[in-house]
């Protein structure tokens, strides 16, 4: 594989704690072992068209090996992990349940968690955000019981660690603010187990490696 290009934030507004969707990317590339490079982009630049045309939505993170560009960090672990070995089973079966997982983890999980986030930050001063917040979190707590019930004793989703864990773990470990994940124990550990790989330890070190360059650290 030609070595890939991503795009992080030049100034993550989360003051380097892993939670821009970069890090899902890094996280499969060092799970893979796939060197990579990052170019970092501020706000506006992700606004302007040659950011435009990689990713018509103008966000991080995009993804540039040879020829290809390709934005949605679904699409972006999905292709690292089709193109290494180590995030998908070579069983079919099992190959294909662990695409299911990320796509549930984008498409049944992340919904939600997005509102809350939306709730929290963008609503916060409308009227009707104090009725508005429970019902998000109860819509949040409906779907971690159900992870929670799926995972039982397992250490991970469907056997060995795949991409489905790394992006469910991605989508979950949002919630480490909300309070909500100390209410599901078991989902709790399943990312503090996800964390301590030695690949998503590499990859969030080196995404807080930017936020501490630019603070002067
Ligand atoms: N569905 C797309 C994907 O999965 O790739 C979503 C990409 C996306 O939302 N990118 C965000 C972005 O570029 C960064 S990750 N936003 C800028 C914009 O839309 O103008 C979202 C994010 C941002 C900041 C924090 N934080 O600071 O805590 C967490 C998550």
């Amino acid at each position: 594989m030609t070595r890939p290009t991503i795009t992080a934030f030049k100034a993550s507004p989360d003051k380097g704690q892993g939670l821009a969707r970069d890090m899902r990317v890094r996280w499969a590339l060092e799970e893979v072992g796939q060197p990579y490079d990052v170019r970092l982009v501020t706000f506006e630049e992700m606004k302007q068209p040659a950011h435009l045309a990689l990713h018509p939505f103008g966000q991080i993170p995009t993804y540039e090996e040879g020829g290809l560009k390709l934005f949605e960090t679904g699409a972006i672990v999905f292709h690292i992990a089709t193109h290494h070995a180590g995030l998908l089973p070579a069983e079919a079966n099992a190959r294909a349940r662990a695409i299911g997982w990320m796509f549930a983890a984008l498409s049944t999980v992340e919904p939600p968690i997005l509102e809350l986030q939306t709730a929290v930050i963008l609503e916060r001063d409308k009227p009707w955000n104090g009725e508005r917040l429970p019902l998000v979190r109860d819509r949040i707590r409906v779907r971690l019981r159900q992870l929670a019930a799926r995972l039982g004793d397992a250490q991970w989703l469907d056997g060995a660690f795949s991409a489905g864990d790394l992006m469910m773990v991605e989508v979950v470990k949002r919630l480490n603010a909300s309070g909500l994940l100390n209410e599901f124990p078991a989902v709790a550990a399943y990312v503090a187990r996800a964390e301590s790989r030695p690949a998503f330890k590499r990859a969030f070190d080196a995404q807080y490696a930017v936020f501490k360059a630019a603070s002067g650290g």
